[in-house]
């Protein structure tokens, strides 16, 4: 049985790889960090009772920035591979906390790097670098691909572009088996709330459901290569089961603005939308309505704050899979139209549940009253 050991375990990603690991007959250990609310949310459905015999989830406390716990859980785990997901991932809050998140994102991944080589276990363990499209940044080439250079635009991108060269170096002076995906823009009704893709949903479902007036956003010019992340932990897998550690991109190919992202998210509960002006002027509003709805014709509901752009931003990404598809044999099953049906149905059906019990009485226990 083989054995992984995926830090970032309570994010999107990590939920998702943990769930694929386990189908695939792994003992699948975490790293969580300890925090002062539950924050394992995303893996509760994991959860097997340590008391139970031949438990094939745990989960460990620790944190990147901690060398000496790292190397404990590595030694005690012994993975056969490694999966490094774990990030101060939000590219808007990398600018507020710049030192952390070169600590966890850039040296978190050398100590990953580190307590491999250091147990000895360069032969027996596998690593993947959670790298991403945020490395290209300022626009050099389109589609980019694996040759294209780098210009981190963000605190994360340049902590982020530490941790891509440690990993290539490590492989190639210690000849570790540590590869990079290069993956481009993920999403799924997983994904943190404060992401774009659902920042968007959310408030549509809330809008649709007469919950919420207004959406604020940022830069609808931004232009991403938006994917299932259900598809792209299949391809963090394939990366380590080849012979050779390389490093892939992993992208679907097809960029879209965020404005367009809305105008598909709204589509899904009946609402078409129509954007005017430019700039911070920038508005949305109702259109048309295809069904019984809260808002009315003319309505304004999408509008820009600008405290949502960025100090420096990354205009265009869009990504080349080619070597993912023909070496990987990796294709995405996802296109974007299905994954923001299936993104907008899951938050309308969560924002219908607290409708529901709001409607019937029930309010937020206030423990201060
Ligand atoms: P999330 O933000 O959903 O998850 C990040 C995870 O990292 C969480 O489990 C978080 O724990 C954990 N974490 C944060 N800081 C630390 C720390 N100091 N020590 C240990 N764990 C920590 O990100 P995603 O799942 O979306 O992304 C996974 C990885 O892939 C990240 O490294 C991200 O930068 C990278 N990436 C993501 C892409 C995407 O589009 N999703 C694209 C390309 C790369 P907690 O739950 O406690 O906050
Ligand atoms: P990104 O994702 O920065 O690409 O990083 P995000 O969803 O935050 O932003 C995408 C684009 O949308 C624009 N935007 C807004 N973004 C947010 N969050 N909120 C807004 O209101 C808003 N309005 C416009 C942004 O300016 C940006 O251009 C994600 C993270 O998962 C990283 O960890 C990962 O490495 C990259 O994707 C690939």
């Amino acid at each position: 049985m083989k054995i992984a050991l995926i830090t970032g375990i309570t994010g999107q990603d990590g939920a998702y790889l943990a769930q694929l690991l386990l189908k695939k007959g792994y003992k699948v250990h975490g790293i969580k960090r300890r925090s002062s609310l539950f924050n394992t949310d995303r893996i509760d459905h994991l959860y097997q009772d340590p008391h139970e015999k031949n438990v094939h989830f745990k989960l460990h406390y620790g944190d990147l920035t901690d060398s000496t716990n790292l190397i404990r859980i590595v030694q005690e785990v012994q993975p056969d591979e490694i999966y490094n997901l774990g990030a101060m991932s939000h590219v808007q809050v990398s600018f507020e906390a710049p030192e952390y998140t070169a600590d966890a994102d850039g040296i978190g991944t050398l100590r990953i790097l580190e307590a491999v080589r250091l147990l000895g276990l360069i032969q027996k363990t596998k690593i993947y670098q959670a790298s991403t499209s945020e490395l290209y940044g300022l626009v050099q080439e389109v589609p980019q691909s694996e040759k294209t250079p780098f210009y981190p635009r963000s605190p994360y991108a340049v902590a982020k572009m530490y941790a891509y060269w440690i990993t290539v170096n490590y492989r190639e002076a210690y000849n570790m088996f540590a590869c990079n995906g290069i993956l481009f823009n993920h999403e799924s009704p997983l994904r943190g709330e404060t992401f774009v893709t659902r920042k968007i949903t959310r408030a549509v479902a809330k809008l649709s459901l007469g919950m919420q007036d207004k959406l604020y956003m940022g830069n609808l010019n931004a232009k991403r290569d938006w994917g299932h992340a259900k598809d792209y932990v299949e391809a963090m897998w394939l990366i380590l089961q080849q012979e050779k550690p390389e490093d892939y991109v992993i992208a679907t190919g097809i960029t879209t603005t965020v404005r367009d992202f809305i105008t598909l998210a709204f589509a899904e509960v009946g609402i078409e939308i129509e954007f005017k002006g430019e700039g911070v002027d920038e508005k949305g509003y109702v259109k048309r309505i295809a069904q019984a709805s809260p808002l009315s014709i003319g309505q304004e509901i999408v509008a820009i704050d600008p405290r949502y752009f960025r100090p420096t931003e990354v205009e265009l990404l869009i990504g080349n899979p080619t070597k993912a598809n023909t070496q990987l044999g990796w294709k995405p099953k996802y296109d974007l139209p299905a994954l923001v049906k299936e993104m907008v149905a899951a938050d309308v059906e969560l924002f219908k549940r607290e409708k529901l019990l709001k409607d019937a009485g029930y309010k937020v226990l206030n423990q201060f009253e």
